[in-house]
């Protein structure tokens, strides 16, 4: 039997029954029921009940060539008949996660050319963290172990990637992180920079933050240093230009390892390949997921820099890490598929040289200006909105998140999927939007951004 059997009623009763949804308040779901999207064509997805809403989240940061594709849909399939499912393990491999290693590497910064699969950022990260501790034992160093993050990081749901990210809700629930960790500041002006301080000298002083972490725990204790090159789940918090090349510079200076989170930037939505490439520098691991498939198939491919893995061949020793679906033969054939249509299309050079642009200048020439809106920002096609009360002091609506949550819905009802998190307004459209579909999405949050201000000010 098919869901179209079902009424949406019915499916929402059997939700609340038996599924428990991510990161989700299931008292309050609950009352309210899901809102359950059936299918879903280029940059649209479709409600059940048949509401066409244009997804300015790509799903959830990750279908970046859009729906519907046809052709990642048969290269599943040809992939199924052929062999559906062997194990990298016991000295076995499939043809497809060889091939999709290679075009890893070649697209990757010079310095990065392995790969090691799984299903999720998650799982990603906890492979980088075990990597990065495993690199260092090797070396003679196994003191080397302690890890420096940032305050509001998201690096995943595991118990690895929670310790690593820098979420206190998250860490509340833990009851007992991965030890080792600690979090120094983010590189958010917006709320950090000190009056007068410019942007250039704001993303020194955030590196500074992380030379004080290593300088505090001992550079003889600290194996590595983890960020997302844009903070995304935190609130697309684009640093300083100055921030990651000064951050590079350190960790060279205390032979700290540079481990990169492109679960979200990987792919083309910055405008490179991966944010590395846009920031200029040369990590020695980088996480990715999400876009690698563009959300067709769960995949993720930890690229691992050359220092890394000459240690671990030089050395040799089992490495005692993996999973069942680590490099999925349809998964990886999805994500071949995938990365020809991003090439073929030209999909990051789009970004760079056209979409990118003009949605920085869409939403400062639409958006900026808005009461109820403090900043606007992008980089490539991931965008913020800060809501405000009051533009001029910056102060905040009463109640974390509120004020958010009320544009975000309007703007869902006039027919854009945004997401809220905490007062930041999030934008990580499919590259696969054009000019037009960007001037369609600020229509759009023009009026939920005016029914927002009637709501709030009454
Ligand atoms: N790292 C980063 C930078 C992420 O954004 C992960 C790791 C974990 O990936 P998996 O595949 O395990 O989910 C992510 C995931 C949100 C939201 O609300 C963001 C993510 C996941 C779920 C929700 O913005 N990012």
């Amino acid at each position: 039997m098919t869901y179209q059997n079902y009424s949406l009623k019915q499916l929402q009763q059997i939700d609340a029954a038996h599924h428990l949804h991510p990161f989700t308040d299931h008292k309050e779901l609950r009352e309210a029921g899901s809102r359950i999207i059936t299918r879903a064509e280029g940059p649209y997805i479709y409600d059940s009940e048949g509401n066409e809403i244009l997804d300015g989240m790509a799903g959830l940061w990750c279908v970046n060539v859009g729906y519907g594709r046809n052709e990642l849909a048969e290269a599943a399939y040809r992939q199924m008949k052929e062999l559906p499912y062997y194990n990298s393990f016991f000295k076995c491999s499939t043809p497809t996660p060889v091939l999709l290693a290679k075009r890893l590497a070649e697209l990757a910064p010079k310095s990065v050319n392995q790969v090691f699969f799984g299903s999720s950022g998650s799982e990603a990260n906890d492979t980088a963290l075990r990597l990065v501790r495993h690199y260092w034992a090797l070396e003679g160093k196994p003191e080397k172990n302690r890890i420096i993050s940032r305050r509001n990081a998201y690096h995943g749901s595991t118990v690895a990637g929670t310790s690593l990210g820098g979420m206190e809700p998250m860490h509340k629930q833990l009851g007992g992180a991965v030890p080792n960790i600690v979090h120094v500041m983010m590189p958010y002006a917006y709320e950090l920079a000190l009056p007068g301080e410019s942007d250039h000298e704001f993303g020194l002083r955030a590196a500074k933050a992380v030379e004080d972490a290593i300088v505090e725990a001992g550079p003889e204790k600290v194996a590595a240093f983890i960020g997302e090159p844009i903070m995304g789940a935190g609130g697309v918090k684009i640093p300083p230009m100055s921030y990651w090349p000064e951050v590079e510079r350190i960790c060279r200076k205390y032979d700290v390892l540079l481990m990169l989170d492109e679960v979200i930037t990987g792919y083309g939505r910055t405008g490179e390949w991966f944010a590395a490439q846009s920031f200029g520098i040369e990590p020695d691991t980088i996480t990715t997921a999400k876009a690698l498939t563009s959300g067709y198939q769960p995949l993720s491919a930890l690229l691992v820099g050359d220092r890394i893995a000459r240690t671990l061949v030089e050395k040799g020793g089992e490495f005692y890490h993996g999973y069942t679906y680590a490099g999925h033969p349809v998964a990886c054939a999805v994500a071949l598929a995938n990365l020809d249509i991003i090439e073929r299309e030209g999909l990051v050079d789009r970004v760079k040289n056209d979409t990118g642009p003009y949605f920085a200048q869409a939403l400062r020439e639409r958006i900026a200006d808005h009461r109820l809106v403090g900043e606007v920002r992008s980089f490539g096609l991931m965008g913020a909105i800060e809501i405000v009360r009051d533009k001029a002091t910056r102060e905040r609506f009463e109640g974390e998140g509120r004020a958010a949550v009320v544009v975000r819905d309007h703007a869902i009802a006039s027919g854009l999927m945004l997401r809220a998190t905490g007062d930041t307004m999030i934008l990580s459209p499919p590259l696969i939007w054009t000019r037009e579909t960007i001037d369609l999405a600020c229509d759009r949050i023009v009026k939920a951004l005016d029914l927002a201000e009637k709501d709030l000010f009454g």
